[in-house]
């Protein structure tokens, strides 16, 4: 678990480009990455038509503002059932991770997805909200929603590499990564300067130099993006000396100003050039208990499509929107409502708030929405498609 020898490897890549071995060995260490990455990545697979290559359909000095971008909220949780908490329980329930209070909740409080990402890029996201702490040994970055770890050797790292081979594979294609800090993880977890240093290293190494777009604190075009990954950095490097925030790519979302569970959140990532985001992050329902399923459902449709109405108007249309559809109230009582069923409701009776949005936004067909991160997609065929206005 937790092999320490990854980068080493990962390096080798590099290292091996020199010699005449160097595209075997090199195609070897990237298939050992995508299998230590595999509970998280699945299984490759290649495709070059439809929702695999949608970017294909836009011109490069499209403004990657006006774009319409379908997005995954919590990438990592696809597999995360009661099996996966229960074969994770020696590490999680070990007495490195810390006390009680630190066990897991029921699982599916924490599952948000249920495809891979090689699948989720296939069916066209392009957008992943991914959260990484130190594993409980502090030795690598790994995924977890709160205190569910979502896999044993899982690294961002690896993660990484299937995104490069993806876009090897898919050089019309440009993918947005944001990657938050994520706490709650074990009672001894910090967002300490060890953490803020592999992650530094990890998303500005020699391979990274290669596939992550260099620009900083705006957004560009699609064509300046092609093959590329953006970074949406909801993290600071504020332990680290002045230097990694400076020269660290991507757009800034400072976590200070990201008004936690806020349906209207306005920041600004260029003081410069008055560069706005708005954002809906309208995530736990603050109805009271025993509201049940169809009402909770509503408020969060609600904060939806207000907020994308929003991005669909004039006036706003040079700012960056992204909202997210994603929300639960796992606290309601006598039952509760979980990311499952706020996206794809209680059963026959009670919608979910894919299926209301998916008519909603083929409705208004043309429209810019921005990025739109989504729980449980694939479950609402059309969905991706009405997102991205095609
Ligand atoms: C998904 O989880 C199950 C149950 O924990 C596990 O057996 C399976 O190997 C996992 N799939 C992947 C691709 O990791
Ligand atoms: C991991 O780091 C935290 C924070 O510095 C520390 O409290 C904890 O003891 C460390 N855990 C291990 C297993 O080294
Ligand atoms: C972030 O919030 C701080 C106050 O906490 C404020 O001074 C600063 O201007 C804000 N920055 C952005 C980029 O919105
Ligand atoms: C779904 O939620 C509604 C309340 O919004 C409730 O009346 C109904 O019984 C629930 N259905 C199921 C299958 O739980
Ligand atoms: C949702 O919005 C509509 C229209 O703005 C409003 O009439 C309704 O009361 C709202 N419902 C909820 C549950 O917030
Ligand atoms: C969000 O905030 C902006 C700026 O304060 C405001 O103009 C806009 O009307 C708000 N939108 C919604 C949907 O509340
Ligand atoms: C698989 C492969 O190409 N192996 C070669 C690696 O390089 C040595 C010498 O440089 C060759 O002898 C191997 O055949």
């Amino acid at each position: 678990m937790f092999v320490v020898t990854l980068l080493a490897l990962a390096l080798a890549v590099n290292a091996a480009a020199a010699s005449t071995n160097s595209s075997n060995l090199g195609q070897q260490a990237v298939q050992t990455l995508l299998q230590y990455g595999r509970p998280i990545l699945g299984d490759y697979t290649s495709c070059n038509e439809g929702l695999c290559t949608w970017m294909s359909q836009f011109p490069d000095d499209l403004s990657i503002v006006r774009m319409n971008i379908p997005g995954v909220h919590d990438t990592a949780t696809w597999n995360y059932s009661q099996t996966t908490q229960d074969s994770l329980e020696h590490i999680t329930a070990s007495g490195i991770t810390g006390s009680e209070a630190y066990q897991p909740e029921p699982a599916e409080f924490y599952r948000c997805q249920d495809q891979p990402i090689f699948e989720m890029l296939n069916g066209g996201i392009r957008a992943f909200d991914l959260r990484y702490a130190f594993d409980p040994t502090n030795s690598s970055l790994v995924f977890y929603h709160s205190a569910a770890l979502q896999s044993e050797t899982a690294t961002v790292q690896d993660i990484l590499y299937g995104f490069y081979h993806w876009l090897d594979d898919h050089p019309s294609e440009a993918v947005f990564l944001s990657f938050m800090y994520e706490s709650s993880t074990t009672e001894w977890a910090q967002n300490n300067a060890a953490v803020q240093q592999m992650l530094y290293g990890t998303l500005t190494n020699d391979v990274a130099q290669e596939y992550i777009s260099p620009i900083k604190d705006r957004f560009g075009t699609l064509g300046d993006i092609r093959g590329k990954i953006v970074l949406l950095r909801r993290f600071t490097l504020d332990l680290l000396p002045a230097s990694a925030e400076a020269t660290i790519p991507g757009v800034h979302f400072p976590p200070s100003n990201w008004t936690d569970n806020s349906p209207n959140i306005t920041l600004i990532y260029n003081l410069q050039t008055n560069g706005i985001a708005y954002i809906e992050d309208y995530y736990e329902i603050g109805l009271p208990n025993g509201a049940g399923a169809a009402l909770n459902i509503q408020w969060k449709f609600n904060a939806t499509t207000a907020h994308l109405e929003m991005a669909a108007s004039e006036q706003w249309k040079d700012s960056l929107f992204w909202s997210f559809a994603s929300s639960e109230h796992d606290t309601d009582v006598p039952s509760p409502e979980t990311p499952i069923i706020q996206a794809l409701g209680n059963g026959t009776d009670v919608p979910g708030v894919n299926q209301k949005l998916l008519p909603w936004l083929e409705a208004r067909k043309g429209s810019r929405w921005g990025i739109v991160m989504l729980d449980f997609f694939g479950n609402i065929p059309g969905l991706v498609k009405a997102v991205i206005g095609i």
